[in-house]
């Protein structure tokens, strides 16, 4: 039996719904009616799924270190996502996968399996929740410190648990307790070290990190401060999704507030923080200064609920699309049997970049495939500059796609 409170938040969820279909943006954007998406074989790639790996499914996020030609995915189980991704209310923590990993892949050794050579990275001092040693990926982002060593920032979507017994707690409840975790790792390592959790109020619905060269870092609360409830599922409507500063430290602010469901942010290289939604599309441009504070500068029109962006070697960002959010959320249910979403790929490139104050974007449709042929209902996607090609993953995926360009 559904609790009152399960029923109550189910009417207003269904209420806020039919207020959203009021809305232009979301009948255009969110459900992606009239949009015409093209079929991938429109686009000069060759794509190849990477399937049937129990270690390769359900990557929500990938960070490519170009250096060391190691891309890193955070995966996880696609039929655990079900119950357990407190980013958009499923909060069945018994249901959680608990087997979540981290694979450094060695992207120019092919496998005889059609793949590519990868490492699973232990984490051998990582105590995990209340001593289990498991993390509970989402959000990914990397770096290479001054040192050359390789950093991995991860959100951790921990389910609350008893502080001395270790059992869960009702998590429909009390919500998830997502952590921030640093480890550390080398290219060619079969481990990662841990360097820190961050814990701190401020961290609620943590959707993903960008990384500054202090060891500060910018995340999005996607739900802002609402863990549960009314409060989150109103959240992209009233649009009190948030971002976020830590300090290397540990102290935490929020700097912005006012998004729908702000997604996977990043970091650019000319020093902006881009930050995409996934509910009403575009990219909001903010000018970050030296205290963590932010101003909007710019807003990118971008037709689309966008998910995870990355930025290439050239300073491009690649921004995986949504084009029919509403087949993307139905995969979610039933990933194995539902038919895979469609999915865009945008290339977002900044023009005149060394002209102060000058906000100007080139947007370019990279690849789309409208009937989830190839491309594996895309949450995020990386371009590999040196050679061209485009990694794709997806939160409830069951494999990955590579995409090498056609030589025409
Ligand atoms: C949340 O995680 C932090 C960091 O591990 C821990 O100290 C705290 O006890 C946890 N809280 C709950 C309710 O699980
Ligand atoms: C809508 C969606 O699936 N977006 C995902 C983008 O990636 C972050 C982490 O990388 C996820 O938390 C989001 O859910």
């Amino acid at each position: 039996m559904p609790s009152t409170l399960q029923v109550l938040s189910l009417l207003f969820a269904t209420g806020a719904a039919l207020y959203q279909f009021l809305l232009r943006d979301v009948i255009f954007v969110t459900v992606g009616l009239g949009r015409t998406v093209l079929p991938v074989s429109s686009f000069p790639y060759q794509c190849t799924r990477i399937a049937g790996d129990p270690n390769i499914q359900a990557c929500e996020d990938m960070w490519l270190d170009e250096k060391s030609r190691t891309l890193y995915l955070a995966c996880s189980d696609p039929v655990a996502r079900r119950d357990w991704m407190p980013n958009i209310h499923r909060l069945s923590a018994s249901g959680r996968a608990l087997n979540d990993h981290i694979v450094a892949m060695d992207i120019d050794s092919p496998s005889s399996e059609g793949g590519y050579t990868y490492r699973v990275l232990e984490t051998p001092d990582f105590s995990g929740v209340h001593g289990d040693g498991r993390i509970h990926v989402v959000g990914m982002t990397g770096s290479v410190s001054e040192d050359g060593e390789t950093q991995l920032w991860l959100i951790n979507a921990r389910p609350s648990v008893d502080s001395v017994t270790g059992e869960l707690l009702d998590n429909d409840v009390v919500g998830g307790n997502s952590t921030i975790e640093l480890f550390t790792t080398a290219a060619g390592s079969e481990t990662m070290k841990h360097v820190k959790t961050f814990a701190n109020p401020q961290i609620a619905t943590p959707n993903n990190v960008a990384v500054t060269k202090d060891g500060a870092f910018f995340f999005t609360n996607d739900h802002g401060p609402h863990k549960v409830g009314l409060w989150h599922h109103l959240s992209p409507v009233l649009a009190t999704g948030d971002v976020s500063y830590c300090l290397a430290a540990g102290e935490c602010k929020q700097v912005a507030t006012g998004f729908k469901f702000p997604n996977g942010l990043h970091l650019g290289s000319d020093g902006l923080l881009y930050v995409p939604s996934a509910a009403v599309g575009g990219i909001d441009v903010l000018k970050p200064a030296a205290d963590g504070s932010v101003e909007k500068v710019h807003h990118i029109d971008l037709d689309y609920p966008i998910d995870n962006l990355s930025e290439d070697a050239n300073g491009d960002i690649f921004a995986a699309g949504m084009p029919k959010g509403i087949a993307s959320l139905a995969a979610f249910n039933d990933p194995l049997n539902t038919p895979t979403p469609p999915a865009t790929v945008w290339r977002v490139r900044r023009v005149n970049r060394e002209v102060t104050g000058n906000y100007k974007y080139e947007l370019f449709k990279v690849i789309e495939d409208a009937a989830g042929e190839k491309l594996p209902g895309a949450t995020t996607i990386i371009h590999d500059a040196s050679t061209g090609r485009l990694f794709l993953s997806g939160v409830v995926a069951p494999s990955i796609t590579v995409c090498q360009k056609k030589i025409i």
